[in-house]
Order: structure tokens, then sequence, then C-alpha cells
């Protein structure tokens, strides 16, 4: 409706134009000059009115303009409301809604085995444990007893942290991680026998100085201590997710299971994650298509759509670790004992297979020194919703 009286307006507007052309053609006809009409009187009349048709003409259409301008602002604003995964603050990352979830492992420890010690046995509490034992999936004991655990809603990437971005991090801060300033780290190389501290192997040069991550930019960055972590997700705006948020958002939903796609390692005997098929250490069958790492993503998100929280790297969580944190543990967002000699890592790596290390279960605990660094361990960050 005001549609129309806009055009009505404009009309008026349009007429009384004309008239003042026709005023001004028969002046100039009689050879007045145009200063000068005979009928001022008349011309600013109908000019006035003119101005007046003009101005309304204008103001509605403004109006319409406003309306159509606000129309289009609430539209964007109701299908554009935020959420976790369209601001771009929180790019790469998943909200997770948090709430209660099942914490540990249920049921009693078949294995008692724990994997402490110093270098390379921090090495081995990480990488691995040492022995060939069928009664593993039932957990160790630092997993028990299992309990509730409510969570408030948390960010948490979808990938583990790259090359690339750690690049970025290295370039923009001039970052030197603790393997360089050790100059060197614990790397496990293919065909070795064991764990080796190798001198200038760091997070640019995985396997030692030969070695290269310029054609593994998309793979996970692995060479990084606890304190590198911290550092690059302080740098990020960003933080490490804790022991619980690790462990709630590799269940991906599911409760009670072992692996975050149920209880059998290899569904169908495929493997969907990257660890180590056969038998270590002579017998890598990379039936998952890799030795070491894999450019993350490479495999099926779990039910959160999180890649690789179990295998390719293990990840540093924010928590110290103690073995007997479960049974004390808070039940609203635990966040880890307050001091401790080693940090929590979670989901194991391409290094973990079935008779050896078997830390792809999503309740087994890794733990190392903070200062630590391996070429199966790297992390992904986390961010709190506000
Ligand atoms: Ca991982």
């Amino acid at each position: 409706m005001w549609f129309a009286s806009v055009i009505l307006l404009i009309r008026k507007a349009a007429i009384s134009g004309g008239l003042i052309y026709r005023v001004t053609r028969q002046n100039r006809a009689r050879g007045i000059p145009e200063f000068l009409f005979s009928r001022p009187g008349l011309i600013r009349s109908e000019m006035g009115t003119t101005i007046r048709n003009i101005w309304k003409a204008s103001l509605s259409g403004a109006m319409m303009l406003l309306g159509i301008a606000i129309v289009v602002v609430a539209s964007r604003a109701l299908t554009h409301r935020p959420q976790g995964k369209t601001e771009s603050s929180s790019h790469g990352m998943v909200l997770l809604n948090g709430g209660q979830f099942l914490m540990g492992t249920s049921g009693r420890s078949k294995h008692v085995h724990s994997g402490h010690g110093s270098q390379p046995g921090g090495a081995a509490g990480l990488v691995s444990s040492s022995t060939n034992d069928p009664g593993r999936e039932a957990g160790d004991d630092d997993e028990r007893p299992s309990h509730r655990v409510r969570l408030s809603p948390f960010y948490i990437d979808a990938t583990e942290v790259t090359n690339a971005d750690f690049a970025r991090f290295e370039q923009a801060t001039g970052y030197k991680t603790d393997a360089e300033k050790k100059g060197g780290s614990w790397v496990f190389k293919n065909g070795q026998q064991d764990w080796e501290s190798v001198d200038g192997a760091d997070w640019q040069h995985p396997l030692g100085p030969d070695s290269t991550v310029s054609d593994k930019m998309n793979h996970p960055v692995v060479n990084v201590s606890w304190n590198d972590a911290a550092a690059y997700a302080k740098w990020a705006g960003k933080r490490l997710p804790t022991e619980a948020e690790w462990e709630y958002a590799a269940r991906g939903g599911r409760e009670g299971e072992i692996y975050p796609w149920g209880n059998q390692l290899k569904p169908n005997g495929k493997a969907i994650a990257n660890f180590w098929q056969g038998t270590w250490p002579d017998d890598n069958r990379m039936e998952d298509g890799y030795f070491y790492t894999a450019p993350v993503a490479s495999f099926q998100p779990n039910g959160f759509g999180l890649y690789d929280m179990i295998g390719n790297a293990w990840e540093w969580t924010a928590d110290w670790y103690a073995d007997d944190y479960y049974k004390h543990s808070p039940a609203k967002d635990p966040k880890g004992p307050k001091s401790g000699e080693m940090r929590v890592a979670r989901g194991g790596s391409w290094f973990c297979s079935e008779g050896y290390c078997g830390a792809y279960r999503v309740g087994f605990r890794g733990k190392s020194p903070e200062d630590s660094s391996f070429n199966n361990v790297g992390f992904r960050c986390a961010r709190d919703v506000n």
C-alpha cells in the first residue's frame, strides 16, 4: 500500500515538474529571461509543490529502503544465529555441549602394568606398556573407578594440530621447542628394536637431521613437548583440553565402549585408525596404509565429528597425572591434580600395536614429563565457550 503511495507522490512530482517546465518554456518563448519570469508567484508555488512532492516521495522511498534493510538484517540474524562451527574464532573446532558421561573403565582390572619410568622409560610410560597381555582391553588400575563426570560446554579442534599450523606459530613468534633447545628428541624408526634419543630430531626433522616435514605439512606435528603444546595453545587463543574433556570428546557420545567406534579394534577386520597392525617391532603390516603419521582426517571421524582421537599421534592434555586421581576427582569439570611429575597424554599413536602398548583404548591414560618429546606425540586444542 505504501508502495502505491510512493508511486502517486512521484507522479505528482513529475506533473508539477512538467508544469514548471511548461511555464518556463512559455516565458522563454516570450523572450523573458528565466530569472525574470512574469509569474514568479506561480513558479514559486509550483516549485514548492514539486519540492514537497519530491521530498515526500524521497521520504517514502527512504522509509521503503529502511524497511527492506530491517527485513534483510532480521532475516540474516534469524538464519545465522551463532553456532559453534560457524564462528570465525572457532574455525576448525567443534562445539561440544558437555553434559554427563561415564569416565574411566568399568569392571575388575586384569592387568596392572602402568608403564612408569624415566627416559627412555618416560617414553615407555607414554608411548607403550611392555607386556603382551590379552587382558589389556579390560583396562589398567589407574582407569578405575569409572565415575560420572559433568562437563561444561567447550570447543575442541576437529583434528590434531598440523605441521602447517605449528609452522605458522613458529614463524609468528620465533618459538623454539624443548627438542630444539635440548638438541634432540626420542625417536622410534622403522627397523629399530627400541626408542632412541636422536640428536637433531625435532618437529621439523621427525626422524633426525636428514628427515623433513616439507611433504608432511598436513600431518600432526610431533616431537613437541607438553610445554610446546601449551605455548602453541596460548598463542592460538586456546588451551589444551582437560583429560576429562579429551575422554568425553574421544568417546563421541558412546558410553562404556573400548573404542570410539565400539568394542572391536578392527570392525569387520578393517583398521579404521592409524595404529600398528602386526607384531612390534619387526612386523608392521600397515593395513591402515601408514608406518608413521598419516595426514590428519585420513580416517572416518567419531560420533562428534572429531578425527584421529585414537591413533596417529598421542595428544597432550592439560592435566597432571596421578594414578589414583579417579578415586577422588571432582564430579564437575575435573582439571587433574594440583601438581605432579608427568602430564597426561591420550589416544595412542601409529606406534601402538595389539601386543605392545594397546593405548588406543579411549580409557587408556598415558603420561610423560612435560619437557619430553617423541616422534609419535602431538596435541589438539580446546577453548572455553565465551
Ligand atoms: Ca590422535
